[in-house]
């Protein structure tokens, strides 16, 4: 990865360098947005593409993919203005809004497609928008057409991203290894959590619930929001001083990428947020509790169920989330983690069926 603050200023031709794509991404809030990002640049790239990213805070790339990825370059969202040549296709991540020197010189040499990519949502409108036409109706790219692109869970959707060496890669990895490295100790009959949230509704209470386990418990918490949050319920409890017996808490630094996916494959079970994380932890052949990104309107309830009804939740797993999301009080804090185990497993076996997101983005393009 190169954080590029010149670009090489050649003079605009109308032929489009072929091979090479633009996304643009904006940090909106967390980390979400650029994470999607930074994973499909690099997964494009891996497939023969050479990416450059236009990102207006760029700085959360140095912990997330501190090694770069080949054929991807990283460039300042300003440096847009003086971009002397567009790329084939044309990414606007999130709704983000080209910069209008950009929407001008999609005017005067259209881009072969020109994608609007989406959030990531099991309902139902998904499936009928993905792949519509947006005609733009104001600004300098006025009359020309954006293509919808959602991501999904279905096979009518455009998919989940999922490298070609995923698989191999989980075959391969040494868990052990990775706990030396991370200097955890090795207590193979503990049941081991990563923890990756909001501001949970549910945490005190689950925590308490923990803390009657029969088997010892790591919770493996990640750097940011996270770990404040942890902070505060084990103040509210009155734990900051001493934890109860059998209860160990691990604060995380900021991981790469590479090793977040690491904390998911290592635990028993995975509690994520927003969209990237939970992708990853879908992968991750492990249950997982998500945190779904909150919205002032509650639209989050709908996305939430739309995503149960579609995993087939068992009720045990529907309950628990509607508690930790603080939707619905808590029946009981019971983790069935056997039963939301072979859920997932099915759920796994079901995507892997599924084309992934960008082999499906690489063939939208192609068709245009
Ligand atoms: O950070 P998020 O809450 O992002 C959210 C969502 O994407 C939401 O939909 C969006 O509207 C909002 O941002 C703006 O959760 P998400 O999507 O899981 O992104 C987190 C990224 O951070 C993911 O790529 C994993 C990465 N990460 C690491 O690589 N290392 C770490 O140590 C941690 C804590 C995260």
């Amino acid at each position: 990865m190169t954080f590029s603050t010149t670009l090489s200023s050649t003079s605009s031709t109308p032929t489009l360098p072929t091979g090479l794509w633009d996304v643009f991404c904006r940090v909106i809030d967390n980390h979400g947005d650029l994470g999607v990002c930074w994973r499909l640049c690099a997964d494009l790239a891996q497939r023969g593409k050479r990416v450059r990213l236009w990102v207006d805070d760029a700085s959360a790339l140095r912990w997330m993919a501190p090694q770069g990825a080949h054929n991807v370059d990283v460039f300042e969202w300003q440096d847009s203005l003086h971009m002397p040549q567009l790329g084939e296709v044309v990414i606007e991540a999130f709704g983000c809004e080209l910069p209008e020197s950009v929407q001008t010189r999609i005017a005067q040499h259209p881009p072969v497609v020109w994608i609007n990519l989406e959030y990531l949502s099991a309902e139902s409108y998904v499936p009928r928008a993905h792949g519509l036409p947006s005609p733009v109706m104001h600004g300098p790219a006025k009359g020309h057409t954006k293509w919808f692109f959602y991501p999904g869970f279905t096979p009518d959707t455009g998919g989940l991203l999922r490298e070609t060496h995923l698989l191999q890669q989980q075959r391969t990895w040494d868990a052990q290894a990775w706990h030396k490295r991370m200097a955890l100790p090795a207590d193979p009959q503990a049941l081991w959590v990563s923890m990756f949230c909001y501001e949970p509704a549910g945490m005190v209470d689950w925590l308490q619930s923990l803390a009657l386990q029969p088997r010892s418990v790591h919770l493996l918490v990640t750097a940011g929001r996270a770990q404040a949050a942890m902070t505060q319920a084990l103040r509210t409890l009155g734990w900051q001083a001493q934890l109860p017996q059998g209860l160990h808490i691990h604060t995380l630094p900021y991981l790469s990428q590479v090793e977040f996916d690491h904390l998911l494959w290592r635990c028993d079970l995975n509690f994520v947020r927003g969209e990237d994380s939970l992708v990853r932890a879908l992968w991750a052949h492990r249950p997982c509790i998500w945190h779904i990104y909150p919205q002032d309107d509650h639209a989050h309830h709908a996305k939430l169920d739309a995503y149960l009804d579609w995993l087939q939740a068992p009720q045990s797993l529907r309950s628990f989330h509607h508690a930790w999301n603080g939707i619905a009080p808590a029946e009981n804090w019971d983790m069935h983690l056997q039963e939301w185990a072979s859920c997932f497993a099915s759920t796994r076996a079901r995507l892997l069926e599924q084309d992934s997101l960008s082999d499906q983005l690489l063939a939208f393009c192609a068709s245009k």
